[in-house]
């Protein structure tokens, strides 16, 4: 019998490994380039990368076609050399000068145009790279002044361009990642129960799916694991950003687990308990590196968190499934707990 239900396969994305700038200071560790990022992957014993379509081809919207086709061949070439995968391509509609007030919802329609041509142009790398899937992290779509904008028609916008994007390529399944906030004040799918409803708006709801993040389900107020467990009853979740948040504050993309353990096991065993993973579904990991990380010790929290899962899985495997039930089964939650907390900690019950 396999140890476990769920079939695991782990990534994450080259922003994973960063230079520590924030909006107080500059980088403090010098960049790496995206064939080392491969590599790395690979030695910490990951399975596939994520990438933005400006990661694959930088400079995106400099370039023609061909040269675009052409490298993002070489960084397919890359991933095979290495036994890796692309899982995601995810356009990045947030930096470019058109999108400073939106994408598909900006009050600009040449704006709104570009935001479609790059999607189109992000879903041809994807399709090159042969990643299964293109992830929308809608930034920017939202408002900081709630009357710049009309939010019943900022959805139907989202769901005009996903149409357009669904019909260009008929293989395409996008995935949506919710976020309340961050850029902007408040998000037009905050949530995954929007971003679920979203996919149900479309020409074709079967294409449409979603990512949930443990950092933006807590800055929802809500609870990874439930949002996780959500998206499964709809059968819609395909891939996870696992991380951690300490509360509602900027999003920190902590270490798996380094915030609240608990929390983090209860994400995993949503997951096992599906059998996540059988269906093609991935885990990444959407952490950020630790400021203070000096350069030869920036990807711990890469390899930390996976060994976490991990960690966490054997957790969830090895829990006591007759006392569990035996404790449901009378109604003593207060000696559930108390079994729970020993078995994380691994002390005697
Ligand atoms: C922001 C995010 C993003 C997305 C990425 C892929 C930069 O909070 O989580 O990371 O995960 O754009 O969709
Ligand atoms: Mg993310």
């Amino acid at each position: 019998m396999p140890k476990y239900k769920g079939e695991y396969r782990f990534s994450f994305g080259p922003w994973n490994i960063d230079e520590g700038a924030d909006p107080f200071g500059p980088a403090v560790r010098r960049p790496e380039r995206l064939a080392k990022k491969i590599k790395t992957a690979k030695q910490l014993g990951f399975d596939g990368v994520q990438f933005h379509d400006d990661d694959v081809v930088p400079d995106i919207d400099t370039k023609t076609p061909a040269q675009i086709a052409r490298e993002a061949k070489r960084v397919k070439r890359m991933l095979d050399n290495e036994g890796l995968q692309a899982e995601f391509v995810a356009p990045r509609l947030w930096f470019a000068p058109q999108t400073v007030d939106g994408a598909f919802t900006s009050n600009d329609p040449k704006c709104r145009k570009y935001a479609i041509e790059r999607s189109r142009v992000a879903i041809d790398i994807k399709n090159i790279i042969e990643a299964p899937w293109m992830v929308m992290w809608l930034a920017r779509e939202g408002s900081y002044v709630r009357e710049s904008k009309n939010p019943r028609i900022e959805v139907l916008q989202i769901r005009d361009a996903f149409n357009e994007l669904l019909a260009y390529d008929p293989t395409l399944m996008i995935l949506v990642e919710p976020k309340p906030n961050e850029p902007v004040d408040s998000a037009i799918i905050p949530t995954i129960g929007h971003a679920v409803g979203l996919g149900f708006l479309t020409d074709d709801p079967a294409r449409v799916g979603c990512l949930v993040e443990t950092a933006h389900s807590v800055l929802a107020g809500l609870d990874p694991a439930d949002d996780m467990a959500y998206a499964l009853a709809f059968d819609k979740l395909k891939s996870v950003h696992l991380n951690d948040q300490g509360g509602l504050k900027f999003d920190q993309d902590k270490s798996f687990g380094s915030f609240n353990l608990r929390r983090a096991f209860n994400q995993v065993r949503v997951l096992e308990e599906y059998g996540y993973g059988r269906h093609g579904e991935w885990v990444g990991f959407d952490v950020k590196t630790m400021r203070t990380q000096k350069q030869r010790v920036n990807t711990k929290h890469l390899a930390n968190s996976r060994q976490t899962f991990l960690f966490l899985l054997d957790k969830v495997a090895t829990l006591d499934k007759k006392i569990e039930a035996q404790l449901v089964k009378a109604r003593d939650y207060e000696e559930l707990d108390r079994y729970i907390l020993c078995h994380l900690m691994g002390v005697k019950y």
